[in-house]
């Protein structure tokens, strides 16, 4: 759990516990220590697992409020909305305008980054309006902060809502905005285990974009072990490789894109 922002959801959606091992601490050699396997999901010095359950519980049923508000709201207004999760400089707001250049049809963009206005104004470069949402301290956004982005926003029948959440692969994965989808991006360079090191992104994402597949060549980098790793965290997961940069893949994004906003507008043809 960060203190800023208390989450740590694995006890509340009852999810992320003993990963894989049955092992007790002193079976191992070299003494390693686990810290996420009690109720919890986490440990903070002098606070029992039972206050940490209650505290999490608290902050994320209130985020939950939220969230559903902005769920209901773009529903009637015909907007589809995606959540973009990531660490720091996978390719984002670089995929996200090259996106806005390539698709047909109106976006909107919210930008989540503890600091500066950068990313809002490259996306308003392209031509597509964008709010900068800044979170000073915070380490995600929430449901609340993307209520009064909306506001700000002009979203319609039609509209793909962006959300590019604040980089980093842990916190923001807990926090639902009210989306119908999260996408994770990863970068090639990033290395084959990541999504093995922080499973929970990975386990609430619905597509995983791997993209800077240009750099493939430059990397040691095994992109089929990449993608098995994804899926041994979360089997459902869909995964498109791509380039922001050359465009590789970017048809396929746009595809998934499309086939999703298709189907929340007439779910029962989709199936
Ligand atoms: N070679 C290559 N570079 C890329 C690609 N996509 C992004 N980059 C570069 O990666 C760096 C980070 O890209 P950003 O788009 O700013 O990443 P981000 O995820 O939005 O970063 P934060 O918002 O800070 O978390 C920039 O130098 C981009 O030019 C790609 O597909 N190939
Ligand atoms: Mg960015």
């Amino acid at each position: 759990m960060c203190t800023v922002c208390g989450c740590g959801d694995a006890a509340v959606e009852g999810h992320g516990h003993d990963h894989g091992s049955h092992h007790h601490h002193h079976h191992h050699h070299g003494h390693d220590i686990h810290f996420g396997r009690g109720a919890a999901g986490v440990e903070v010095g002098g606070m029992s697992q039972e206050r940490l359950v209650e505290i999490e519980t608290g902050i994320l049923s209130e985020n939950d409020r939220f969230a559903a508000a902005n769920r209901e709201r773009l529903a009637a207004l015909g907007t589809y909305a995606v959540n973009l999760v990531s660490s720091p400089g996978s390719g984002k707001t670089t995929l996200l305008c090259a996106t806005i250049r390539a698709m047909e049809g109106p976006v909107a963009v919210i930008e989540g980054d503890q600091q500066t206005t950068n990313d809002a104004d490259r996306i308003r470069e392209t031509g597509a309006p964008a709010v900068q949402v800044n979170t000073g301290k915070g380490c995600h956004l929430d449901g609340h902060m993307v209520g009064h982005a909306l506001d700000h926003l002009e979203v319609g029948a039609g509209t793909t809502l962006f959300i590019e959440n604040v980089g980093n692969l842990v916190c923001p994965a807990a926090f639902d905005l009210g989306e119908d989808a999260k996408v994770a991006i990863l970068s090639v360079t990033e290395g084959e285990d990541k999504p093995l090191k922080y499973p929970d992104m990975f386990t609430a994402a619905r597509l995983a974009l791997l993209n800077k597949v240009d750099l493939a060549p430059h990397c040691d980098v095994d992109l089929d072990l990449y993608e098995a790793n994804l899926k041994r965290v979360n089997p459902g997961i869909e995964v498109i490789r791509l380039s922001a940069r050359t465009g590789e893949g970017l048809g396929d994004w746009i595809g998934w894109l499309r086939a999703q906003a298709a189907a929340k507008r007439a779910p029962e043809a989709a199936e």
